[in-house]
């Protein structure tokens, strides 16, 4: 049992939510500043993405805080992803082997609510409009700022977890005081968001349990529905295009009509469903994308970064709040495991690290799969290939996609993994075009002797 049970969170996003109440249910003294008004009166403020994905890992984290009702009441099941090509018909792959599973897709402003007033049910303390600014480590003083009134604010701490987001400040603050070997890698491509709105009589325009996905090559879009009968459409592509039309970024689009007429040409079922593209396309702004890597999580027993301020990922694989979640889960129970904060930090650290390492590698690698690959023959085949494989050989050969999302096997276990089944679907599946012509003895061969010796995904 740690000696004193107080604790300062930075943040009151979603990890930052989740670990307050996580920790209050402990019977933890938590104090939480949030740079942001409080949501349930201002509205939600939140600059990112509309809806999430949230999978298994999140929302075990959610069943620990007693959290998954309240949040699962929203939310919209998805079954597969909803592929649209450019020529061709649109067709479901299922993620999974049935309805047990799916991925639900939530709102990030509702969840964000929901695990606020958990949080405060069980005892934690939310302070709003309080910007963190400055941290004194050594007289263990924290300043923060009121963005709404230019008033500023200090307190005493024990210990900071920094909660803050990708532009985490206590990383900045820990930083100064150590060198954390901070590392950020930008995607040369960004993001936009569009709406898809209800129809007329208020029902959703496309099939509301399925991630849609317009992969176009070097960009797609995508839809998540929300329960409102909305869909959010992320459209992700470079941002800078090059010198033809063939090749478009965001530098390449200036103006709304320019932005129809691309999806005239590369989106043109997509473009029906949104009668608001041109307002949208000038309203929303087109955002970055990064990788950050951190060598040093923590500042002895003083202050930890977790989420997205410790290892922020490119969106891809839908995994930033659940690896933030399951962050949150992990730091708790080594609260729970070590008198010290320093100890717990370095053994949540030790744990985190290279599953974070690994989960960003995957989100990286699964763009170029989405934009480019899934309505290949060669990739369906594959996908084919591996529920059988599944079949025939059960928890020795899992496929990616389930280690991921359905599973709670560590993300570096699950790359591992990953990485010596898609050798044996490479080689399995060369020259072939259909299940019937596969050798058999040969992959089931390849099958044990590469993945049965390995610890198994259970
Ligand atoms: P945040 O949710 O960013 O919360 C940080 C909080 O800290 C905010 O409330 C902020 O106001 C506050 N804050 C910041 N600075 C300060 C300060 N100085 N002082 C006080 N407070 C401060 N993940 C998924 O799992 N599934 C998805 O489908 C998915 N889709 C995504 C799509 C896009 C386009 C993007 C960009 C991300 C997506 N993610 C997804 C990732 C997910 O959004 C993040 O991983 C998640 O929000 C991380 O949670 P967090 O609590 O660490 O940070
Ligand atoms: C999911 C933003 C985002 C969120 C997601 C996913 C994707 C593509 C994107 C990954 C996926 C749910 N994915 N979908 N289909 N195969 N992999 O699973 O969250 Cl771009």
């Amino acid at each position: 049992m740690a000696a004193e049970r107080r604790i300062t969170l930075i943040g009151a996003g979603l990890a930052g939510a989740l670990l307050a109440r996580l920790l209050a249910l402990r019977g933890w003294q938590v104090e939480v500043y949030e740079k942001r008004g409080d949501p349930r009166l201002a509205g939600y403020q939140g600059g990112r993405s509309i809806n999430l994905a949230l999978a298994e890992r999140g929302r075990h984290a959610l069943r620990l805080a007693q959290a998954d009702d309240a949040v699962m009441a929203h939310a919209v099941m998805m079954r597969g992803r909803m592929v649209h090509p450019l020529h061709g018909d649109v067709n479901l792959q299922r993620y999974g082997r049935d309805d047990s599973e799916v991925i639900w897709s939530v709102h990030r402003g509702e969840l964000n609510i929901t695990l606020l007033e958990l949080a405060e049910q069980a005892g934690a303390k939310l302070h709003f409009d309080r910007r963190l600014d400055r941290v004194d480590f050594d007289a263990q003083t924290v300043h923060f700022i009121d963005d709404g009134n230019g008033h500023s604010h200090s307190i005493f701490f024990q210990t900071l977890i920094g909660c803050d987001g990708a532009g985490s400040a206590l990383r900045g603050a820990i930083g100064k005081a150590l060198d954390i070997g901070e590392r950020v890698e930008f995607l040369d491509h960004g993001y936009k968001e569009l709406v898809i709105p209800p129809t007329i009589d208020g029902r959703f325009r496309i099939e509301p349990n399925a991630l849609h996905i317009w992969p176009r090559g070097n960009y797609m879009c995508i839809a998540l529905p929300n329960d409102e009968k909305t869909f959010t459409v992320t459209l992700f592509m470079p941002h800078k295009g090059g010198a033809t039309i063939e090749d478009p970024g965001f530098d390449t689009i200036c103006t709304p009509q320019e932005a129809r007429a691309f999806f005239e040409r590369d989106f043109a079922d997509a473009l029906p469903l949104m009668p608001e593209l041109e307002r949208d396309w000038a309203r929303n702004p087109e955002s970055t994308l990064a990788t950050l890597h951190l060598e040093r999580w923590h500042l002895d027993r003083r202050a930890l970064v977790i989420g997205d301020a410790a290892h922020a990922m490119v969106p891809f694989h839908g995994q930033g709040m659940n690896c933030a979640f399951e962050d949150c889960a992990a730091l708790a129970q080594h609260l729970d495991a070590h008198a010290d904060f320093g100890d717990a930090f370095a053994a949540f650290e030790a744990e985190r690290k290279p599953n974070a390492r690994a989960i960003q590698q995957m989100a990286l690698e699964n763009y170029l799969e989405m934009r480019d690959r899934v309505d290949d023959a060669d990739y369906r085949l594959q996908r084919e290939l591996e529920l059988r494989l599944q079949q025939r050989h059960p928890d020795v050969f899992v496929p990616h996609y389930t280690m991921v999302s359905f599973l709670r096997v560590p993300y570096a276990v699950a790359l591992a993994r990953s990485e010596i089944q898609h050798g044996i679907l490479l080689r399995a599946t060369r020259g072939k075009h259909t299940l019937d012509q596969i050798d058999w003895p040969a992959v089931d061969g390849d099958v044990v002797a590469r993945l049965a010796r390995l610890p198994t995904t259970r």
